[in-house]
């Protein structure tokens, strides 16, 4: 029998994405680097990803391009095998949400939640979102009525329908979000609580009637499955839960980790969590949720032409700088920015500098010394206790931090030890030792030292950078033994007489004006992401006077508060430069009072007065839309208040 610990790891699955990004990427090299890990520990390891192949969106992108559903799915499951393949991840199992033997589960799954009283047929009235396939109620559209997540037009949908009990569990629910560690971080539970459990928790419309492509429900044939449910349920259907494809749920289930971005968090600490409670299973460990990979701020949307092709980076810089990049960039829960100056300077600073250095500078030491191969004479010094104590305590810390899947942490405490070790060079100067002959045995001690911290920090690195750490330890001939896990917490396991190999470079110092360039010609917004709207701009033209007619002007914001019984709107009393006013505005989302007192803004000032939860708003603050955020239109400081904006 196989009495390994079991460990199981989980991404999204993807929706058919013609163009996969690296925010897609960043989640599941996230897995990947902790399945890896989990390997190296000796746990015996699922890692799942796949696609999520149904719902109305697909039908009709197929049709747009003219092929059938499955022609364009088959498509688009290849590609997304394609990258995983290139940027070297490992998984144990791929699944289609087109499998046959998901679809079997999915109808049974939804048989049990109808004999359990769990589903109901009502009618469904309600906003309906294509893009984002989902159902928002009033109270839940953004201050223009459109969808929360994307911000687009959502449109009036009554049917015939399913309705799952979520409301029914909204107590455990709680009792999961608030006395549990569920989901992380914890700010984010709070979140939920506060925005979807303290409101109300409405059920789930969970069929639909106006489309085809997805699975029939068993009871009722003209019903199609809702997508997220049968997207949810592939975390237990790959492991073989209601379907004879596999026989891996009584092992593997319930996950260890479920990762996910923070849009489809609320499905997941949620209505996947009341699913399992419906159908008895035992609760996922743990929901880590991590923030968007931005472009200079602003969300990575095909349209804007901002998506970062990891093939065009791997090409360029190696798959393993991109892994390295993505995951040392990440704080754990909010979102990180890219930009090809960060990126850049971090593959110059932490990996050509210091480790590939520490790397390079070690080896050509140990041949030009020592002919490669180290004499066993040796003699302690200064400085050695501190470089060992801390190579010995870095696989505890960063197993701490792999547990709680925080990689940038993990990270951050493996480059502290090899700037350590950089320093040691400095320290105990391995050139002046060479010179006089009766320092051998300690020159061979310093670069015994120094392996065998390359041998720690470079074998804690090979979840994250699987192709080029192989290398390094090759070269300085580290053999299978002082790899493995339990040889990471201790020093001194390298052979005494090591032999090193010279070999490669591991990450070439990048020239950054060159590559900034390159990466300018080829990954910055395009102006053509904007064409869309460009004609729309030619086909709304005004004239001046009539813009003239809009006054704008400049105030400060003096004070703030959220306007009760609403979610969305602030309340902002503004010194205009004349008696003062007071503006409701629907930013709430986007800022907390306390961030925009002190702010100068622009604001419409002869908009007729209006009343938006019995708060009379006096005018309308200008913003900017920056693909999912809003920022408001600030003004430098020295513009006095009132001033004509024109
Ligand atoms: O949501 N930065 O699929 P998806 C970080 N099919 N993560 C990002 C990102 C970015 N810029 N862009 C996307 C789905 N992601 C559903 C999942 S699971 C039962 C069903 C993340 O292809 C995104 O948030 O739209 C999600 O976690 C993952 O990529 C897949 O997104």
């Amino acid at each position: 029998m196989n009495d390994k610990k079991k460990f199981y790891i989980t991404t999204p699955i993807y929706y058919p994405s013609a163009s996969p990004h690296i925010g897609h990427l960043y989640t599941t090299v996230a897995c990947d680097a902790i399945a890896r890990f989990k390997r190296m520990q000796g746990c015996d390891v699922m890692f799942l990803t796949g696609t999520d192949e149904h719902g109305q969106k697909i039908e009709q992108k197929a049709k747009e391009a003219n092929v059938t559903p499955k022609q364009y799915v088959d498509e688009i499951a290849e590609k997304f095998r394609r990258l995983w393949k290139y940027v070297n991840v490992d998984y144990d199992r791929f699944i289609r949400t087109t499998d046959d033997y998901h679809e079997e589960s999915v109808k049974k799954i939804y048989k049990t939640l109808l004999d359990k009283g769990y589903l109901y047929k009502s009618e469904y009235k309600g906003k309906y979102c294509t893009p984002c396939e989902s159902f928002w109620t009033e109270s839940q559209l953004d201050s223009e009525g459109k969808c929360p997540e994307c911000h687009r037009d959502v449109k009036e949908a009554t049917e015939e329908a399913y309705f799952f009990k979520l409301s029914a569990f909204s107590e455990r629910l709680e009792k999961l979000l608030t006395e549990t560690d569920y989901v992380q971080p914890e700010w984010r539970a709070k979140e939920l609580v506060n925005n979807f459990i303290k409101p109300g928790l409405e059920d789930v419309c969970v069929s639909r009637t106006s489309f085809s492509w997805g699975v029939r429900l068993p009871f009722d044939e003209k019903h199609i499955a809702y997508v997220w449910i049968d997207a949810l349920s592939n975390y237990i259907t790959a492991l073989g839960y209601e379907n004879g494809k596999y026989d891996d749920f009584k092992d593997f289930w319930p996950a260890d980790v479920h990762m996910v971005a923070k849009d489809i968090m609320r499905f997941h600490a949620l209505i996947w969590p009341a699913m399992l409670m419906a159908l008895d299973l035992p609760l996922p460990k743990k929901l880590s949720v991590h923030g968007y990979i931005n472009f200079n701020g602003i969300k990575m949307s095909k349209s804007i032409g901002n998506v970062v092709d990891p093939f065009v980076l791997g090409e360029r810089y190696g798959v393993d700088a991109i892994r390295y990049h993505i995951l040392r960039e990440m704080p754990f829960g909010s979102d990180s920015d890219y930009s090809n100056e960060i990126m850049i300077n971090r593959i110059n600073s932490d990996l050509a500098n210091d480790l590939g250095n520490l790397v390079s500078r070690t080896v050509a030491m140990a041949v030009k010394y020592f002919d490669g191969t180290l004499p066993s004479e040796r003699e302690e010094g200064e400085f050695d206790a501190d470089l060992k104590a801390m190579a010995e305590s870095l696989a505890p810390a960063v197993e701490k931090y792999i547990d709680e899947t925080k990689l940038s942490p993990a990270l951050t405490e493996i480059m502290t030890v090899v700037s350590r070790a950089n320093k040691y060079i400095d320290e105990t100067a391995p050139w002046i030792l060479a010179k006089d002959p009766a320092k051998t045995a300690r020159l061979a001690s310093v670069l015994y030292n120094l392996l065998d911290t390359i041998r720690i920090c470079s074998a804690l690195l090979l979840p994250f950078m699987p192709s080029m750490m192989p290398k390094a330890l090759e070269q300085i001939g580290a053999g299978e033994n002082d790899v493995k896990y339990e040889n990471l917490s201790k020093f001194g396991v390298l052979s005494e007489n090591v032999t090193v190999k010279k070999g490669d470079v591991l990450f070439p110092r990048l020239d950054v004006e060159t590559e900034i360039e390159y990466l300018n010609s080829v990954i910055a917004p395009k102006k053509d992401g904007y064409k869309e709207d460009e004609d729309l701009d030619k086909a709304n033209v005004i004239s001046i006077d009539r813009f003239a007619e809009v006054k704008l002007r400049t105030a400060e914001v003096k004070a703030c508060e959220k306007v009760a019984k609403s979610k969305k709107l602030l309340k902002l009393q503004l010194d205009d430069g004349r008696s003062g006013r007071q503006i409701v505005s629907g930013i709430a989302q986007w800022y907390k009072p306390e961030e925009l007192v002190g702010k100068k803004i622009v604001f419409v000032a002869n908009l007729a007065p209006a009343k938006l939860c019995g708060e009379v708003s006096e005018g309308m603050v200008l913003s900017c839309d920056c693909g999912d955020d809003v920022r408001l239109l600030t003004v430098d400081n020295e513009v006095p208040n009132g001033s004509t904006v024109r």
